[in-house]
């Protein structure tokens, strides 16, 4: 993964109960998240007697004025401003061209990740965006390095409100983050660099045990 992939962006959020969107077919651009699976039923079939957990980044307005806050960690705040870039951090809803965005979600639960699904609105607009990336993980104490859990390359592609599910790999990196053997401070990081706007992102989270590690979260 060269260091412009890793650069691709994240954000905070509540409990609450809704319906997914139908998700379009973008595998290629995917790194450890598929659109196979992406629904709340889906998650719900993977972790019975599991509630979700919903979490949420700005107001799905569809780009609509006013810019919705985004709220970046401390150490995402680091990274967004390490180097400076020519347009500077933006909110969602900021139409960026070579400029960064980032918001951080507190997941505020200490469990491992039985399924998560992600769901965003993007569009390019900037002038290189097919550099860009979505890049979902944890950034470490001082701004580096940044654990990358999954991403969506090239965000702003298709304008249209895009659903995924993490896979087996995305589930056990995102639990590293929350129930792993060494968890970190529940704190996952959205970043995006550099051509794309945001509007919205939602992210859907079941805690329990990981699948793919037979059902023992011990182990993993
Ligand atoms: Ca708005
Ligand atoms: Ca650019
Ligand atoms: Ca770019
Ligand atoms: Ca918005």
């Amino acid at each position: 993964m060269n260091i412009q992939n890793l650069f691709r962006t994240l954000i905070s959020g509540i409990v609450v109960y809704g319906v997914l969107l139908a998700t379009p077919v973008w595998a290629d651009n995917l790194v450890n998240l598929t659109s196979t699976g992406a629904s709340i039923a889906d998650g719900n079939a993977a972790c019975p007697d599991q509630p979700y957990f919903r979490y949420v980044g700005g107001d799905p307005d569809n780009f609509s004025n006013p810019t919705d806050p985004a709220y970046p960690s401390p150490d995402l705040a680091t990274l967004l401003i390490t180097p400076p870039s020519i347009q500077g951090v933006v909110d969602y809803d900021v139409a960026m061209n070579n400029g960064r965005f980032g918001d951080s979600f507190n997941l505020q639960n200490t469990r491992s990740v039985c399924y998560a699904v992600i769901k965003f609105r993007a569009k390019n607009t900037g002038d290189v965006p097919s550099t860009d990336g979505l890049t979902i993980g944890h950034v470490e104490s001082g701004g580096s390095p940044f654990t990358v859990v999954a991403q969506v390359l090239e965000p702003g592609a298709l304008p249209l409100t895009q659903t995924y599910a993490f896979d087996a790999t995305g589930l056990a990196l995102l639990s590293g983050i929350t129930g792993g053997t060494t968890p970190l401070d529940s704190i996952l990081d959205v970043y995006l660099q550099d051509d794309a706007e945001i509007d919205f992102i939602t992210l859907w989270v079941w805690y329990g045990p990981v699948p793919s590690c037979g059902g023992n979260p011990s182990t993993c």
